[in-house]
């Protein structure tokens, strides 16, 4: 009987090129670009961890671009000023060069090229070969670097974390951006938000958080709308006020970008991207904001119970210049534009004790405390015409007793996005999901 032992680890060499220097190696990797120089030729290498430069005198041989390859070599100091090259501070002198496959075809587009020349849709339809271009790759390894960096808060603050279903009977944000599907001959949702069972988690663990796939069926082509977004959601219990929840969104925030600066150095680099810190986030009430609006943009819409695209926009372009903040904190939005789980404020039940969080001109985050007494939440699903009974495995939870408790939902993408400064939320998402694209 074969026995199967422990394996899949990366070469040293890979992990830690830098330490190998005067040494020989061997490693795997998948030919990036050649440059044929005469007498010798540079072949640049994709590995696991970046784009290697190899050095190969006389002959190439039948090696081409696209070959997956084995090479033999030594580690030589180097001085490399090619931002698509990590680590540039070492290069290896190749000794022996095995072709292990040969593409069938050239690529469709150039990736060894300074500028990407392709659309959007190319962009996206050929997805598995334009992530190949070393800037398109970095931005889904600053994702990764976020979501590492968010995660690690999280854990580090006592949340578990948890897995909800997609599959849902309910709706929980409302609206008509709601996937229908029929479940074994019953009418079923992909779910908006784990809201409802981030709630009942909550009940159970006090602090938990998902980060997972939720859906929405946005009819229209916008750049800041997806069917399919990564929700990096949290709930805590035990809270005061739901201000305790905006601080923790900056202390999961600064993790994530802190993350960012000490681990993907490469990728930042390669993406123009320079981090700016922050230690605290201005504080602005919905109303504050529209009159605001009014007074610096001339535009009065005082009596609109959101906020619009350009509004967002010119309020983050106030902050921006009154504190040097990218980003700013809107509380007390309306009840009527809240969810029904939302918390009026007890001081005035037209406004509710949630916030947004917009960066960069755009909302990023949603967030507030919600109502835990059951009384309260039956009595606002009566007023809003909405049937209790419907939401009954809902209300059990606060029928037999939650914490008060609060917590927001952050959409991945977007953060990327406004990140990097990329002018769509597509161009964050691996495979985005629109209301023409389904594929790959
Ligand atoms: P909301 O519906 O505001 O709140 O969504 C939270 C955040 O998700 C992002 N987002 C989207 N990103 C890409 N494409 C979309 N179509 C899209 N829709 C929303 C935004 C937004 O701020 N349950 C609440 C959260 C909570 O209160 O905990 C909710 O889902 O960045």
């Amino acid at each position: 009987m074969e026995l199967i032992k422990v394996g899949g680890k990366l070469a040293p060499f890979i992990k830690e090129p830098e330490q190998f220097l005067g040494k020989d190696v061997d490693f795997k990797g998948v030919v990036y670009r050649i440059k044929d120089l005469g007498n010798f030729s540079f072949i640049h290498v994709s590995t696991a961890k970046g784009i290697l430069q190899c050095i190969v005198e006389g002959e190439l041989g039948e090696v081409k671009e696209g070959s997956a390859v084995h090479i033999w070599g030594t580690v030589k100091k180097a001085e490399i000023k090619d931002k698509f090259i990590t680590p540039r501070n070492i290069e290896i002198q190749v000794k022996k060069l095995e072709v292990l496959s040969t593409p069938e075809a050239s690529l469709p587009f150039d990736i060894t090229k300074k500028k990407l020349n392709i659309n959007n849709d190319v962009k996206f339809d050929l997805r598995m070969i334009s992530m190949r271009y070393p800037k398109e790759r970095a931005i889904f390894k600053i994702q990764e670097g976020l979501v590492q960096g968010l995660r690690n808060y999280f854990v580090a603050e006592g949340c578990t974390e948890i897995r909800t279903p997609k599959i849902v009977k309910a709706g929980a944000e409302g609206g008509a951006n709601i996937f229908e599907i029929e479940y074994f001959g019953e009418k079923a949702y992909l779910t908006q938000s784990p809201q409802f069972y981030k709630e009942f988690c909550a009940g159970v663990f006090e602090r938990v958080f998902e980060i997972a796939p939720v859906f929405r069926a946005e009819k229209h082509n916008t750049n800041r709308h997806l069917s399919e977004y990564t929700s990096v959601d949290v709930e805590l219990g035990n809270i005061e006020s739901f201000h305790e929840i905006m601080e923790f969104e900056v202390g999961a925030l600064q993790s994530a970008f802190n993350n960012l600066k000490e681990n993907y150095q490469y990728e930042l680099e390669l993406s123009g991207v320079e981090l700016s810190g922050f230690s605290e986030i201005p504080v602005l009430k919905f109303h504050e904001v529209k009159e605001i609006i009014k007074k610096e943009y001339k535009v009065d819409n005082l009596k609109e119970h959101d906020l619009s695209p350009f509004e967002e926009n010119k309020i983050c372009e106030y902050v921006k210049k009154e504190t040097g903040s990218e980003f700013v904190f809107v509380t007390h939005y309306p009840s009527s534009k809240r969810p029904f789980y939302a918390k009026d404020d007890p001081e005035n039940s037209e406004e509710t004790l949630s916030f947004d969080l917009l960066y960069k001109g755009v909302e990023i985050t949603t967030g507030g405390q919600r109502i835990h007494d059951y009384n309260e939440l039956i009595l606002k699903m009566k007023q809003r015409g909405m049937r209790p009974e419907e939401f009954e495995f809902f209300s059990v939870a606060h029928k037999y007793g939650l914490l008060p408790h609060g917590g927001f939902g952050m959409g991945l993408e977007r953060l990327t996005q406004k990140v990097i400064g990329l002018d769509n939320v597509k161009s964050a998402t691996m495979f985005p999901r629109d209301v023409h694209r389904l594929t790959p």
